[in-house]
């Protein structure tokens, strides 16, 4: 199986959790984001299974190394994409969590956000709210929502990869030029339950600590995200007491496992 290597240790996996989401700037090379820059907008699959890609950015090291700590050392490798491409100025989408989100705390699909090219606040970045990933919700009834505080716009240097929980609360943020932003978008899949997969320092299993409180949470309700929170860092680490284990079965999970990708 091709080897890849954890990146993350005890205390990003906590702040993973409490976020629910990691940010890897400029990690794929300026050579491969020129080449993915004039990809059509839509869906994606024959680029994104080419080992191009996947040297590129599914696997590079430090992509499948937040990965591989997250989901395990075999997982399911994206096999499609979609290029979210925006030319003409627009006022933003609403905010919305994609499809139908998974329910429970466990942590079984990261969907990522790569941009070949620079984000600045006039392109339109994606916006996302920390911390939203805990909460499960209709998309409808957020779609009103204006400024939450505490949301943060993605603006990003050229290679950026964000890796969120597949819950989190986003949307593409308003637009004020004609200028190219493109976002190409795909997602991995847990395949075996959770055994802190990540980079191990001592035997000993950390508590979990909670770094405070989104500045939108009010002291009830961050009661809850902290009981969620710590619900997700004990199912990552293999300490379940509720035994929620997880279904392989979802609703989007497509890929191809690790351990069949082959170098052609
Ligand atoms: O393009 C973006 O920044 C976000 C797009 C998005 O979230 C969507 O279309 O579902
Ligand atoms: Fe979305």
């Amino acid at each position: 199986m091709i080897d890849i290597q954890p990146t993350m240790n005890d205390k990003q996996v906590m702040d993973f959790v409490f976020t629910g989401y990691v940010m890897l700037e400029s990690v794929v090379s300026e050579a491969f984001n020129r080449q993915c820059e004039t990809v059509p907008g839509g869906g994606m699959s024959d680029f994104v299974c080419t080992d191009e890609f996947r040297r590129n950015v599914l696997l590079h090291p430090e992509v499948a190394g937040v990965v591989r700590s997250l989901l395990g050392s075999n997982f399911l490798v994206p096999i499609t994409a979609h290029h979210h491409l925006y030319e003409a100025p627009h006022q933003g989408q609403t905010w919305h969590s994609d499809g139908l989100t998974e329910t429970g705390y466990g942590v079984t699909h990261l969907q990522c956000y790569y941009y070949p090219q620079a984000v600045k606040i006039e392109d339109g970045p994606t916006m996302i709210l920390p911390g939203s990933h805990c909460r499960l919700v209709d998309r409808e009834a957020i779609a009103h929502y204006g400024e939450i505080l505490g949301q943060v716009s993605l603006t990003v240097p050229a290679g950026t990869v964000a890796l969120t929980c597949y819950g989190i609360w986003h949307k593409a943020g308003p637009k004020f030029n004609s200028k190219r932003r493109g976002m190409i978008k795909f997602s991995y899949f847990r395949l075996h339950p959770p055994k802190r997969d990540w980079v191990i320092e001592s035997d000993e299993i950390p508590a979990y600590r909670n770094p405070g409180r989104h500045p939108y949470v009010t002291e009830v309700e961050s009661y809850r995200d902290r009981r969620r929170c710590m619900n997700t860092w004990e199912w990552l680490c293999g300490q379940d007491k509720i035994e929620m284990g997880f279904d392989r079965e979802y609703l989007f999970s497509r890929g191809i496992p690790l351990n069949e990708i082959k170098w052609n």
